[in-house]
């Protein structure tokens, strides 16, 4: 594997960018004018290849509007979640679903980012259940993936794309879907500071705002001690989704420059105040793990003065497909 190349060239995009950026800021002032708002609230840095005219890089710096939530229309700017499974089996299943443009034909030709031509995530409508997959694409357009819902309920599928359209901007779809049988939702988990899974600890400081940038430093420790040597998921030490309680609208943030740990640090803006549920996913000694915590914006987390509670993070919130 070259991904120790990739993430290299990708950290080098990054600075070129910025770089670019800084320059021209530097000569008419503040650098931190307004963004528009972009990819449905997809805050992040800029990827390989592309510069800061599409809005990007800008997401990075101090933002005076909120961008807008992503994630809270089946259709937009033309294109449809369209899901062929949209009631699966408890337990694991294959979801089959296509997205498809203004004509009602299946969209075959994305642009890859973040290393995939498309991201799906699917989550439990109260939260505590989080899969973040990497379907296959058929030749017609279809996609499927297997995924574990463990229980009956209501959830939601997100499709995170950009058509391979000059000028398309990416997009995030969602859709509800349901697991048939009974159920009782779950209360929305506590706000703690730290989130166990799998012997590891996760530490979540700074803030995540409503309407401006700021930002969040994950810290992992195992056993005690930091982890120094995080690898790279598709692209980076550290993938973020944040998810707005109440209408589950999604946010997907991009980490900042920086080392193989223990701190991975992201700048998010929250589309407004209220409780969302982050979900990192980071990789180590070969897979990849999800914590967990749950989040107010306009308030600062937890703070650790007392020994931290420990969450009960993500027994059920680590699915993950490396299709
Ligand atoms: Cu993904």
């Amino acid at each position: 594997m070259n991904t120790g190349v990739k993430i290299t060239a990708f950290a080098a995009a990054l600075a070129a960018t910025f770089g670019t950026a800084y320059g021209v800021g530097k000569g008419i002032g503040p650098i931190d004018e307004p963004k528009k708002a972009e990819h449905g609230g997809h805050a992040e840095a800029a990827p390989k290849g592309e510069g800061a005219a599409d809005g990007h890089a800008g997401h990075a710096e101090g933002t005076a509007s909120a961008p807008a939530a992503g994630g809270l229309q089946v259709s937009e700017g033309g294109y449809t979640l369209a899901l062929d499974t949209p009631t699966p089996a408890p337990g694991k299943s294959t979801l089959k679903f296509s997205i498809k443009d203004a004509a009602g034909k299946k969209v075959t030709a994305f642009t890859t980012e973040h290393g995939k031509e498309l991201h799906f995530i699917v989550a439990s409508r109260d939260l505590t259940v989080f899969r973040h997959l990497h379907p296959v694409k058929g030749a017609d357009g279809t996609w499927s993936v297997a995924a574990d819902l463990p229980a009956a309920g209501a959830y939601k599928a997100f499709a995170d794309f950009k058509p391979a359209v000059k000028g398309a901007k990416g997009v995030t779809l969602g859709a509800d879907l349901s697991v048939p049988g009974a159920y009782a939702p779950k209360p929305m988990p506590p706000v703690v500071p730290t989130a166990d899974v799998d012997g590891y600890q996760v530490r979540l400081g700074g803030t995540l705002d409503p309407g401006k940038a700021g930002e969040l430093r994950l810290t992992v420790t195992k056993a005690g001690k930091p982890v120094t040597d995080l690898e790279p998921y598709l692209g980076a030490y550290g993938h973020l989704v944040a998810l707005r309680d109440g209408d589950l609208a999604y946010l997907h943030v991009h980490p900042n420059e920086g080392g193989p740990g223990p701190d991975v640090s992201f700048t998010a803006t929250a589309p407004s105040s209220g409780t969302y549920r982050l979900f990192l996913d980071f990789q180590h000694e070969g897979k990849v793990r999800t914590a967990a915590f749950t989040v107010r914006a306009g308030a600062a987390p937890a703070t650790s003065s007392a020994p931290a509670p420990t969450g009960e993070a993500s027994h059920d919130a680590g699915g993950h497909s490396h299709g």
